[in-house]
């Protein structure tokens, strides 16, 4: 059985560092991946880490997970908000799902709220800083076990 999880990172994550280090932190989005590989090992798992600015390849990605991952981290960025489409894929994904957000999205504009992933998801980790990504991978190790 395979222990690959797919943590999936959305539109404008890959800005991560550079800009609204207040909201977002000071690490980069390759520091995020590097703590979800290491984390990944020390529980037992592997990580696939992937980002996009685009729905439709979050979206194919999710759908080709259903046949390699064992379980998904999202943080959608903004389509978590918006994207029925992307639900509608995690939805389909039947697998175990931890959803993430680096800042905690219900200190912020009320638009940010609402996450239409959330529904589809086991747990979710806001406000955290990318710890989040760690807490959601050792969630995950027990997650995949049951
Ligand atoms: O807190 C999170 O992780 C969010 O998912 C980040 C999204 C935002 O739309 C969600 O409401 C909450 C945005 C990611 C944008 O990342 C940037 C990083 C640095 C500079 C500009 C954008």
């Amino acid at each position: 059985m395979t222990r690959t999880i797919l943590i999936l990172n959305g539109p404008n994550l890959n800005l991560l560092g550079q800009r609204e280090p207040a909201i977002y932190g000071s690490a980069t989005l390759a520091d995020v991946e590097k703590l979800c590989h290491d984390t990944a090992k020390r529980v037992g798992l592997a990580a696939d880490c992937r980002q996009s600015n685009h729905e439709g390849k979050l979206i194919d990605w999710v759908h080709e997970a259903r046949g390699t991952a064992a379980g998904l981290i999202i943080n959608a960025g903004g389509l978590s908000h918006t994207s029925v489409a992307l639900l509608d894929a995690v939805i389909a994904f039947e697998k175990p799902v931890v959803e993430v957000h680096i800042s905690n999205i219900f200190r912020r504009e009320e638009f940010r709220h609402h996450s239409w992933v959330s529904s589809a998801a086991k747990g979710v980790i806001c406000g955290l800083g990318i710890k989040g990504y760690e807490l959601a991978l050792e969630a995950m190790a027990e997650l995949v076990k049951q």
